[in-house]
């Protein structure tokens, strides 16, 4: 209830030793830059491009008078990777993963400026979320996009009574099912209203009724149109919270839409459907991993030109503002925790394992109520293969059924690629598979990448018949603007044609029900020598203009 946005100029200072506490940084210290928020810190000032370590941030803000009977609360969007707040010298709390939201009771000053003071520490190490393996340096990252720091989501302060909802779930249907689950804390609330409105339009009133340890109420609302691709009707429901008088007030937009596998078919609605997208990024010069609005927007309008429908948050949940954008456009969204780069020692750790459940329930928590989440992607690319996956990833599934249980779970698998035979695909509702022939291995031979690849695609499909196959990655780089006759790996026409040749073959399996290019945009890599400055398998350069691929992948999707 009632928002003050702390987005801006931020004073900003590295501490590569982490001697800032011992200093007195949480009291205030002197800036090295004025960096903004929300973005990463690494482009910003060219010699930042490369620091990962700890980093101090700190502004000043003052509250206006009359929300002093209220109790203030700090949102942090997304902090890569941990976050220590202090407010006025104390210290608040933290919280460490870089892609979910987290919200700290702030006792704030309002007859004078109140000091604001954020420590953030990026360095990896084998058991950070993604993991890497140095603490220093960039022989790092167990992952393929660049590791970039800083407060790279929106900041802002919010309001509540002494009674404030804690967590709101929401289930439709698209026949106009409405289960609304409102869990409260603080003072036992009088009572708990939910309210559906259309276009500012009440359309239903209800006080909910409690039990067991939430409040809740269902209902069959006749007459409300489905959320659909490219249609994304959304309502606004709203919920008001009062002990006394009015307490606390939420809301999200929400979708009537039906998502469901049955046998080898996706199902929205009742109707079968095939998804065709891509893997993303959020990545753009200068902001880092933060993706500015306007970008986001042409992101979407470039995805529909190419006849997407779909697209995986590729290797991480994303933020409110994309995925709003997904509920709005009527995308379909395969959200994917930030497990990435797991390996066989991570298996077998069970501090490592309990970070997992806790990262993937703040996720869920985050983003369980939009429309366009149709699945969860618990990881990508484990190493799967290893028996002592097993558990670990029947623990994960546990997990996210407990939480909801409404929505098929998936993972990304690459172990056909290595010869080796995943064991815990059958544990997941989706089998999720990633092609790279023609590209790590027989080099500029699509002949025979295709051969190996019909052929790992029917043995998958024998070993899990009944369940659906969804391709999420498959992709070649090109430098926009090499060309080559005949064509040669880098250049636009071998990516053109790796796609091409690649989205037939998948069009002609009937289990195959859905391909995600890899990627929509070229994005920032650490660097090594099997990249030039970017990760080039975009059809579509950082800055959004096509390569020659766009238009390819648009005529095979309009068919797929
Ligand atoms: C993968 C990874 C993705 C990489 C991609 C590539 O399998 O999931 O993060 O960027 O391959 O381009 O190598």
């Amino acid at each position: 209830m009632g928002l003050l946005p702390l987005n801006g100029f931020w004073d900003f200072k590295i501490d590569p030793e982490d001697r800032g506490e011992d200093e007195g940084f949480p009291e205030g210290f002197e800036r090295d830059y004025v960096l903004a928020v929300p973005a990463s810190w690494n482009e910003q000032v060219p010699s930042l491009m490369n620091y990962m370590g700890v980093a101090w941030y700190a502004r000043r803000f003052r509250i206006p008078e009359r929300f002093d009977s209220l109790r203030a609360w700090l949102v942090f969007n997304g902090v890569n990777y941990r976050a220590r707040v202090w407010l006025n010298g104390h210290l608040l709390g933290e919280h460490e993963g870089g892609f979910t939201s987290f919200r700290l009771e702030a006792p704030v000053e309002y007859e004078s400026e109140n000091l604001l003071v954020v420590k953030v520490d990026n360095r990896l190490a084998p058991d950070t979320i993604p993991p890497g393996r140095g603490l220093h340096g960039f022989e790092g990252p167990y992952f393929d996009f660049f590791h970039y720091g800083g407060i790279h989501r929106p900041v802002h302060l919010e309001f509540t009574g002494n009674s404030w909802v804690e967590e709101l779930s929401v289930n439709t249907s698209f026949r106009g099912d409405l289960r609304i689950k409102v869990y409260t804390r603080g003072r036992e609330p009088e009572r708990v209203v939910a309210r559906l409105l259309d276009e500012g339009k009440v359309i239903y009133v209800k006080e909910l009724e409690k039990s067991g340890g939430f409040y809740s109420a269902e209902e069959l609302l006749r007459g409300v149109e489905p959320w659909d691709i490219y249609r994304g009707r959304l309502y606004r429901l709203e919920v008001d919270v009062y002990s006394e008088e009015l307490s606390d007030s939420v809301y999200e937009d929400i979708g009537f839409r039906t998502f469901e596998v049955e046998g080898e078919k996706l199902l929205l609605n009742g109707r079968e459907i095939r998804l065709r997208g891509f893997g993303r990024h959020q990545d753009f010069p200068v902001f880092g991993r933060y993706l500015p609005e306007p970008v986001i927007v042409r992101d979407y309008a470039m995805m529909k030109r190419l006849n997407a429908n779909s697209f995986r948050t590729s290797h991480y949940p994303y933020s409110g503002e994309d995925l709003d954008y997904a509920d709005m456009m009527g995308f379909l969204v395969i959200l994917e925790a930030p497990l990435v780069g797991l390996r066989r020692e991570h298996f077998t750790n069970r501090d490592f394992l309990e970070k997992c459940k806790r990262v993937i329930r703040e996720m869920i928590r985050d983003h369980r109520n939009r429309p366009s989440v149709v699945m969860y992607s618990i990881a990508n690319e484990p190493q799967s293969w290893f028996d002592e996956a097993r558990p670990f990833m029947e623990e994960l599934v546990r997990t996210v059924r407990e939480l909801d249980p409404t929505r098929p779970i998936t993972y990304t698998s690459h172990a056909h690629m290595l010869g080796r035979r995943d064991k815990a695909l059958d544990l997941v509702d989706v089998v999720s598979l990633h092609f790279y022939y023609g590209w790590y291995s027989f080099h500029g031979d699509l002949d025979q990448a295709l051969k190996r690849a019909e052929r790992d695609l029917e043995d998958i499909h024998r070993a899990y018949s009944g369940k659906p196959i969804i391709v999420t990655e498959f992709g070649a780089g090109a430098v926009a603007g090499l060309h080559s006759d005949p064509p040669e790996m880098w250049t636009e026409e071998y990516q053109a044609d790796f796609l091409s040749r690649y989205t037939d073959l998948f069009a002609s399996k009937d289990y195959v029900k859905g391909v995600h290019v890899w990627n929509l945009v070229d994005f920032k890599t650490p660097q090594s020598h099997w990249r030039i400055v970017l990760n080039r398998k975009g059809v579509l350069t950082r800055t959004r203009q096509p390569k020659m691929a766009a238009r390819v992948v648009a005529e095979k999707f309009k068919k797929f």
